[in-house]
């Protein structure tokens, strides 16, 4: 069997609950050839993706794949890439707010996702849950911690993505949202589909 771990983002911006985790903990143990560990991690720059490689190197997974918010996207969006920058337009949970910082000094401007996104995205998409390839995972915490596990694991058997899901009904009344079942749903047949 198969070892992914995936990751959830605790809630921030003022948010009482983050969809990523919610839907990541609905997901069943097994899926497919992949059995998963689950870990909630901080939305703070650095520490999220310290403790996330942290665990990687202690399991040594096959894959790893982070989700987080993405509020106001309409639709399950599997990242491309990773850039080399952090922006902050509000502060992190620590109150950690960079601006125009690179999230390695020194390092590639930009990363590839090294898990097969098109392929994942296809096969939400056919199961009638919108799903779209996104090419930027923005500047914020999210985009730091996937940059910092590619450049980690660069040319290793561990590959990784990153997947941004919208907000869900019970977090806004008026943006876009998609129920968590169905998040849940979509990120199962992204696994599915690696
Ligand atoms: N979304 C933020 C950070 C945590 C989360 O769930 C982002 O897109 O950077």
């Amino acid at each position: 069997m198969k070892k992914l771990l995936i990751t959830g983002f605790e809630p921030f911006g003022g948010e009482k609950i983050n969809p990523s985790w919610e839907a990541v903990k609905l997901l069943p143990d097994i899926i497919g050839d992949f059995e998963l560990t689950k870990l909630e991690i901080p939305v703070v720059f650095g520490k999220a993706a310290e403790i996330v490689i942290t665990k990687a190197e202690e399991m040594e997974p096959d894959a790893v794949i982070c989700v987080g918010q993405a509020g106001g996207r309409t639709g399950i969006t599997p990242e491309m890439v990773a850039v080399n920058l952090r922006f902050a337009s509000i502060p992190d949970n620590e109150g950690i707010r960079p601006k125009d910082e690179p999230c390695v000094p020194d390092g590639e401007n930009a990363y590839f996702s090294t898990l097969p996104v098109r392929k994942m995205t296809a096969a939400i998409a056919e199961s009638g849950i919108p799903s779209s390839v996104s090419y930027s995972a923005g500047t914020y915490v999210c985009n730091d911690l996937i940059y910092h596990i590619l450049h980690h694991f660069k040319n290793t058997e561990t590959k990784a993505c990153f997947i941004h899901v919208p907000f869900i009904p019970q977090q806004t009344e008026d943006k876009p949202n998609l129920p968590l079942e169905t998040i849940a749903k979509a990120l199962e047949i992204a696994i599915k589909a690696i």
